[in-house]
């Protein structure tokens, strides 16, 4: 960002901190009135979860939040970025259901101990656990009623938590909501057509149903709280969308084609009509009259329902024009360039390698097109069989100090050489924890935990990570300190 002398610099109010969710943290899943998410169940039937795991326990941290809040502070973080359970605010999710009292005493106090540890407290309000009454009652997200229970589910929020919580999160990536949940049928509440999978769900047309109507809860909300929040409370709200860089496989135009093609479907699906007020023109000659259409009166309230550009981003794709993937936007994604060689180091995870200039790619790209202030929400990595090493071997994380190396050089560069005004940077994971349909087996954590103690113990990238945080602001100092590092 361009100060008043010209150089670019770090705003002043840039956020270093941590991410996490409820469901993959909290655990304590029928403490205090909590109602069931459409996770607890599906993440208990067997063939979910790739080792059988749930979120009964996760990490424990509904009970152990006060030890939490004591290795953020050691750790010196500026914010924590975490999400609000909405079956524990709202045990049956809907708007004429009773708010449970426990539930907003646990956020409350959660939220009082970060500020008097002074920690910006940043709160999504939907990490992908909604309320099973809700999906029960009227199949959640399918159903375009969902939008005012959302609203007041946020509403309740605002009000318990809004003196104290400046900076609001609607959703967290809505892609993953839409996709993952309903095409690809690997997330709850587990649609597709796939019929080996589910036996209910429609992968042509229910994503699309079900992205339309999170931008249309996410924009509704956004609403209330200017409207009604925003004068007196004066904070921040907006959106966190996933994307990662994609890069044409070649130069044949088919393929240059496919990059803009798969970031048109991963990104500009929410980013267009949220930022610029239409869906891309690619997503509707694909999907034609199965993408659906917002009013003109719904269109004034999604073009511009978020202050800022909500980021989590991991890698970057080579794409290839072709396949059936309407999710990835008719392309093919690989690692491997034409020369046969790696576009960077593999995590665990088959979709996730190291590529820092994609990083900065993707901070270049979204800058330009939406023209907002970005917060990175997430950002991380998974070491290659980390869990089956001891608790030394694997708090030696190299590969996910590299990574995070290669990332802050990254948003450095965004920073000072490209002038991007990047407001925060949340890396993933505070802790390891329950990784979806992952279970326990992928560790994205920089602080590790032995689930059979609960014990925390820091990886040499919470290290790292804490001082990159401690040196950034001087563009030399944060130079060195990284290059010296790791
Ligand atoms: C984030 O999503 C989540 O917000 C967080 O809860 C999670 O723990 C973290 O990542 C680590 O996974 O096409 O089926 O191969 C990351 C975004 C987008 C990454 C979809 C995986 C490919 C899935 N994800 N992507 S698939």
């Amino acid at each position: 960002m361009a100060s008043e002398s010209g150089a670019p610099k770090f705003n002043k109010d840039f956020l270093w901190g941590f991410a996490t969710a409820a469901f993959q943290i909290e655990g304590s899943t029928d403490v205090d009135g909590r109602g069931k998410s459409i996770w607890d169940d599906f993440s208990r039937t067997p063939g979910k979860t790739f080792d059988g795991g749930n979120g009964d326990v996760a990490t424990d941290s509904y009970a152990r939040w006060e030890e939490d809040i004591a290795l953020l502070k050691q750790y010196g973080v500026k914010a924590y970025r975490f999400s609000i359970a909405w079956a524990r605010i709202i045990p049956l999710g809907g708007r004429n259901d009773p708010v449970n009292p426990k539930g907003i005493e646990f956020y409350s106090k959660f939220i009082d101990r970060l500020l008097a540890n002074g920690i910006t407290p940043f709160v999504t309000l939907y990490h992908w656990d909604l309320p099973q009454g809700l999906h029960d009652r009227y199949q959640g997200w399918l159903n375009k009623e969902i939008i005012l229970d959302y609203v007041n589910y946020c509403r309740v929020c605002f009000e318990a938590f809004g003196d104290r919580v400046k900076h609001w999160l609607t959703m967290n990536e809505p892609w993953c909501v839409a996709v993952l949940g309903y095409g690809r049928g690997v997330f709850a509440p587990g649609h597709t057509s796939d019929r080996l999978r589910s036996p209910i769900g429609n992968s042509a047309t229910e994503p699309w149903i079900v992205g339309h109507n999170v931008i249309l809860s996410h924009a509704y909300a956004t609403k209330l709280y200017r409207e009604e929040f925003k004068p007196s409370q004066q904070g921040q709200i907006g959106i966190t969308l996933n994307g990662d860089w994609t890069m044409p496989y070649d130069d044949s135009p088919e393929n240059v084609a496919s990059a803009q093609h798969s970031l048109d479907v991963a990104i500009g699906w929410f980013a267009d009509p949220i930022y610029l007020g239409s869906y891309p023109d690619y997503m509707k000659e694909m999907l034609g009259d199965r993408l659906p259409e917002f009013t003109d009166e719904e269109l004034a309230i999604v073009k511009g329902s978020s202050d800022f550009y909500g980021m989590n981003t991991y890698t970057t794709n080579l794409t290839k024009a072709g396949g059936d993937d309407e999710f990835q936007g008719l392309a093919e994604y690989t690692f491997t360039r034409p020369d046969g060689t790696q576009l960077g180091t593999q995590a665990h995870c088959a979709w996730l390698q190291t590529y820092p200039d994609g990083f900065r790619a993707l901070l270049n790209y979204l800058y330009k097109r939406y023209k907002l202030p970005i917060y990175v929400t997430e950002n991380g990595f998974a070491v290659k069989g980390e869990n089956s090493l001891t608790i030394d071997q694997a708090c030696q994380d190299w590969d996910r100090v590299e990574y995070f190396k290669g990332a802050c050089e990254a948003l450095h560069a965004a920073v000072f050489e490209d002038g991007v005004d990047i407001r925060s940077y949340f890396p993933w994971s505070f802790l390891d924890n329950f990784e979806w349909a992952d279970g326990y087996e992928t560790r994205f954590g920089v602080t590790y935990v032995d689930y059979k103690t609960q014990r925390r113990y820091p990886k040499a990238s919470a290290k790292f990570l804490v001082n990159v945080s401690l040196n950034y602001r001087d563009p030399l100092s944060f130079v060195s300190y990284i290059s010296h590092s790791g």
